[in-house]
């Protein structure tokens, strides 16, 4: 396992790729920039000099085509698109230091000063190219590369080509850069992206053209040594890392920060982990710290393409679920270097979940208790801490480690699910402790004031540790814990001390963190110029249905029911026919639960059931009954019982 080396640093230098101004920006775009944010605030949070860079990739072949399909020039194209990029940013809360345009001075006029370099010493040189191209990649190609005719790497079709270049001696560099690759575990990441490259460099390494001629493509860097030539369009892009932090113009801003994390899509792995360090080599820099190709997002399993009209608007998905539930999607779903899979209802799932039921539901039971309990001053902790309170502690006193080793390796998956373990723990303590029932023994207040307390400290820990992952939601929990605004700014550290701070503030009864959602949250496929719902889905609020009386109520029999056997029903993937002991007899019920529970783990289980609802023929199967679950279309759980009950009790 790669070694936490980069958070021992002082500086932290992170980027992600410069986008492509040729369309708007997406999930898989949302995704990178979302990751490096986290890092970067956890960076920050260790009292890292961190330097978090972002931006635009305005040249090249892609850019100008598509300008051309809008008649629009390439600079008004970059103009436009590159407000969206900017403005999805500020949506999500990414906290990035310096946003790069390709097209900005500053970075031009360092692009030719590389290119002079290598120049002169000898690293760039003309010659004839014939072989073929693709317009797609805007990359070259030759005969026996082709794969059916096509792209080896997109599969599109290539077109012969004939004409005078500039070459980087990128052939030369292969062996040392095996040699640097197979000495340094960190430098390409995951492991199996390393061995690709190593694989890749088993083969001879060819030159890279680095020039395109002006009567071909002008939108892009002219060549400082050859005014017919613009520069390549991921030589442009690939210096940003350089220029910004003030290669040949700011050497000791450089030298601070040089070199960075790259956080990258696996498909530019090649042009990070072969190309750039090559160039790096050719101007004696040194290679980054560490290059992480992730994986791929698809849609319901498909590759995303605005031609499929398939394509994950982010501002969907945060007019639905909010900015902090969809972070906390992205990082949770999918282990950073492996593919994912973008449904509504795997978000609606985790929202439902891990958001509204678990994290949710915790902070406002919390926050009321000590409410309705202690006039909402959070009370001093007395006396013999028991095991259930060690279990939390010890819980929130291994997260600042856990949560080291997770991030310095990528894993923001795990990360979130040791946080969500303290969040499970401490909700399974307040159903242990029951303070609603202390509260009913005047003898049990000093216990009822450790366990409050307790409560109140644990969803602090949470806060802070959710603080990289979700801004928002971390300084909403930590208003309503009546904590002031300078408390989140002040903080300088990985650990946040379990201790007395808490007790004495009075907290804030606010509405819920995430209100649940009945139904999945809604396509976000659309263009995203389309007008879009504000606010979160909620739960149907009362007047969604109409009042009824306490008469009407009463007219439903409701019974403890068993569940002694389970099975699928032949030709649903959702529906059960479950036999049901409700004491005097037995009853079969078809229920909508087949998503959620595997038949087998039902038997045994403790239900409760509306007896009286008239029988219905449900997929030629007789219903004789119902059962209550939470949910909606998607059913999160049945409604069971914590002691046991006699089968057939009546529930009123
Ligand atoms: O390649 N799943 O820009 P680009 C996951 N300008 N990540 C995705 C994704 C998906 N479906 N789609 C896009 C370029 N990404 C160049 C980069 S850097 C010097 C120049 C993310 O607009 C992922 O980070 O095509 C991928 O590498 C990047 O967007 C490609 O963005």
């Amino acid at each position: 396992m790669p070694s936490p080396f980069f958070f021992g640093a002082d500086v932290f230098y992170v980027t992600t790729p410069i986008y492509y101004v040729n369309d708007e920006p997406h999930i898989g775009h949302a995704y990178t920039t979302v990751a490096a944010d986290v890092l970067a605030r956890y960076g920050r949070l260790l009292g890292k000099d961190v330097f978090l860079l972002t931006g635009t990739d305005e040249h090249g072949q892609k850019v100008a085509q598509a300008a051309s399909n809008l008649n629009l020039s390439p600079q008004q194209q970059a103009d436009t698109l590159v407000v969206r990029f900017q403005q999805l940013w500020a949506q999500l809360n990414i906290s990035h230091n310096d946003f790069i345009r390709t097209t900005e001075a500053r970075h031009k006029q360092v692009v030719q000063t590389v290119l002079t370099r290598l120049y002169e010493r000898g690293e760039i040189y003309e010659a004839m190219y014939e072989g073929w191209y693709c317009l797609s990649d805007e990359r070259f190609w030759t005969e026996k590369e082709l794969t059916q005719g096509n792209c080896p790497d997109c599969g599109k079709r290539v077109e012969p080509l004939s004409e005078k270049n500039y070459f980087f001696r990128m052939g030369k560099y292969r062996e040392a850069l095996l040699d640097y690759i197979t000495q340094h575990t960190d430098f390409i990441q995951p492991e199996h992206r390393r061995n690709e490259v190593l694989g890749f460099l088993q083969r001879p390494l060819g030159d890279l053209c680095i020039s395109r001629p002006q009567s071909r493509l002008s939108w892009g860097v002219p060549l400082p040594f050859d005014n017919d030539y613009v520069t390549y369009v991921w030589l442009d892009a690939l210096v940003n890392y350089i220029s910004v932090p003030g290669y040949t113009v700011d050497d000791v801003r450089f030298e601070r920060h040089w070199p960075a994390i790259h956080l990258v899509g696996k498909d530019i792995l090649t042009t990070h982990a072969v190309y750039w360090p090559t160039i790096l080599m050719a101007l004696k820099l040194p290679l980054p710290k560490t290059i992480f190709a992730h994986g791929w997002w698809t849609l319901d399993g498909a590759k995303m393409s605005k031609s499929r009209g398939n394509v994950v608007h982010p501002n969907k998905i945060i007019n639905a679920v909010g900015v902090d539930a969809f972070r906390y999607f992205l990082l949770r779903e999918v282990p950073f270097g492996q593919d994912g899979n973008f449904s509504h209802d795997a978000l609606t799932m985790r929202y439902n979940g891990d958001l509204a039921n678990d994290l949710g539901n915790l902070v406002s039971r919390t926050i009321s208790l000590i409410g309705q309990l202690r006039g909402g001053v959070i009370p001093k902790p007395y006396g013999v801490i028991d095991v259930s309170e060690r279990e939390i502690v010890a819980i929130a006193n291994t997260l600042c480690d856990n949560i080291r080793d997770d991030l310095s390796t990528f894993r923001f998956d795990r990360a979130l699910a040791h946080i969500f373990k303290l969040v499970g723990r401490t909700n399974g303590y307040i159903e242990h402790t029951a303070p609603w029932a202390l509260a009913k023994n005047s003898s049990q207040s000093e216990r009822l004031d450790t366990v409050l307390f307790h409560m109140a400290e644990a969803i602090r820990c949470i806060a802070f540790y959710l603080r990289p992952f979700m801004p928002g939601t971390a300084e909403e929990i930590e208003r309503q814990l009546g904590l002031p605004p300078s408390y989140s700014k002040a903080v300088v550290n990985d650990r946040p001390f379990w201790g007395g701070r808490l007790v004495g503030a009075r907290v804030v009864k606010s509405g819920p963190l995430f209100p649940r959602l009945e139904k999945p949250a809604p396509p976000a496929t659309m263009e995203s110029s389309c007008p879009v719902p504000q606010g979160p889905m909620m739960a149907s609020s009362p007047v969604d249905k109409p009042i009824v009386t306490i008469d009407d109520f009463k007219k439903l029999d409701l019974r403890v029911g068993l569940i002694v056997a389970a099975e699928k029903i032949t030709g649903s993937k959702k529906l059960l026919k479950l036999s049901v002991d409700i004491g005097c007899e037995r009853r079969q019920i078809v229920a909508g639960i087949g998503a959620r529970y595997a038949p087998e783990t039902l038997v045994g289980k403790q239900i409760i059931l509306v007896a009286n609802l008239e029988p219905v023929t449900i997929m030629g199967v007789l219903s004789q009954g119902m059962l209550l679950a939470a949910g909606g279309t998607e059913v999160l759980g049945v409604a069971t019982f914590q002691e046991d009950m006699p089968a057939g009790t009546t529930i009123q």
